[in-house]
């Protein structure tokens, strides 16, 4: 990567687990890049999945302002596509400002973006009968975006990159897909046209209108009506790790979500505490952990996500995950929710625990997964900003 701005940037690569000096977090992981200078970026692409890539230098501002991308780790099943298209959505300001939130959470953007386009400008995504789509959904935004697939029959077959053993079909339920979170669901193309939709009661969702088009059909789905909302939970489905639901934890830790004022802003607190005073979760390599996020935050959601690793969700208000093991890098906290989560500490480092509300994470919602032995490398300057 070399750096042709006139600031300082890194590159994060969210969800795929590299190790840690690629990790792209200045002043942990790297210093970050200087203006005219490069550093290079070298993993294997050993797990397949949907990812993507973003600045992690000032990201409420660059990350706003449209530098990230995707990753798509290609798996076995590749050859059994017909198409593959990768939708990233965002929200923009049609004034181009950054930091779109105001300073009590109130957005001021106005346009819903996929791929970085919105209304007459999105692309049509060309199906035809029969064929075997599958479509990617990222979202790089700070909302959750619900979107509505039309009629057709659909499985969601991977969650934050990670395969769902046994996708169901569902039909007229939204897909919720919350800040930093992929959901990639596959269907047959149906003998017809239709569009997917972002159905948030907005008037910027209504630029948010994806044309999949059948050329040997002259018809188009109707608009439908829909009667909910795809959950993880509940809804049949487990990914391929082993499930941690009845382990013994090494470690247990609890990560209660908030927020408050000092001075004239927001800060966003973890055990009523902001970034960098905030103990991190210590860990031993080998060790299974477990980490009980409460939020007690009435006004705003919080997708925490995990660098690094991927978690199980364990348990939700109470009530234990019993259709399989999910496992995610990102999941989105509403107000007043209670998840229990496990994971294996499985790559050594120094890893970031943040909100990918990137405004609250810069005002406070970050803290760090520090392996057992692990110390930041000298020639790392820690007084970076690491958000
Ligand atoms: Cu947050």
């Amino acid at each position: 990567m070399k750096n042709e701005l006139d600031q300082p940037v890194t590159i994060h690569w969210h969800g795929y687990p590299v190790p840690v000096d690629m990790d792209g977090v200045p002043g942990v992981t790297q210093n970050a890049v200087k203006p005219g200078e490069s550093f290079q970026y070298s993993f294997t692409a050993t797990v397949p999945g949907t990812y993507w890539y973003h600045s992690h230098y000032k990201s409420a501002e660059q990350v706003d302002l449209g530098l990230y991308g995707a990753l798509i780790v290609e798996g076995d099943r590749q050859t059994e596509l017909d198409r593959d298209y990768t939708f990233i959505l965002d929200e923009m300001n049609s004034k181009g400002k950054a930091g779109s939130k105001g300073m009590m959470g109130s957005s001021n953007d106005d346009l819903f973006t996929v791929n970085g386009k919105s209304g007459d400008l999105i692309s049509a995504y060309e199906i035809q009968t029969g064929e075997n789509v599958r479509l990617r959904f990222i979202n790089a935004g700070y909302i959750t975006h619900y979107m509505n697939l039309g009629s057709i029959e659909y499985r969601v077959v991977a969650v934050d990159g990670q395969a769902v053993m046994d996708p169901q079909i569902i039909q007229n339920k939204l897909l919720p897909v919350g800040p930093g979170e992929r959901y990639d669901v596959e269907f047959t193309a149906p003998d017809s046209s239709f569009f997917i939709r972002e159905m948030l009661n907005t008037p910027a969702a209504d630029g948010l209108i994806i044309p999949l088009i059948n050329r040997t059909s002259k018809k188009t789905l109707d608009e439908t009506e829909y009667d909910g909302i795809f959950t993880l939970t509940g809804s049949g489905i487990a990914t391929e790790y082993a499930s941690l639901a009845s382990n013994k934890y090494d470690q247990e830790y609890k990560m209660v979500l908030s927020h408050g004022m000092k001075g004239m802003g927001m800060i966003y607190t973890i055990n009523g505490r902001t970034y960098p005073d905030i103990d991190p979760l210590d860990v031993k390599r080998g060790d299974i952990i477990k980490v009980t996020l409460e939020s007690k935050d009435m006004m705003f959601d919080h997708p925490m996500h995990l660098h690094g690793h991927f978690f199980q969700v364990l348990s939700k208000d109470g009530s234990p995950v019993e259709d399989g093991a999910i496992f995610k890098d990102t999941l989105v906290v509403k107000p007043g929710e209670k998840y229990e989560l496990a994971f294996i500490a499985n790559n050594p480092g120094e890893w970031m625990f943040h909100c990918h509300d990137l405004n609250h994470a810069s005002s406070g919602m970050m803290t760090s997964v520090l392996y057992d032995g692990y110390a930041i490398p000298s020639h790392i300057d820690q007084s970076q900003p690491s958000e």
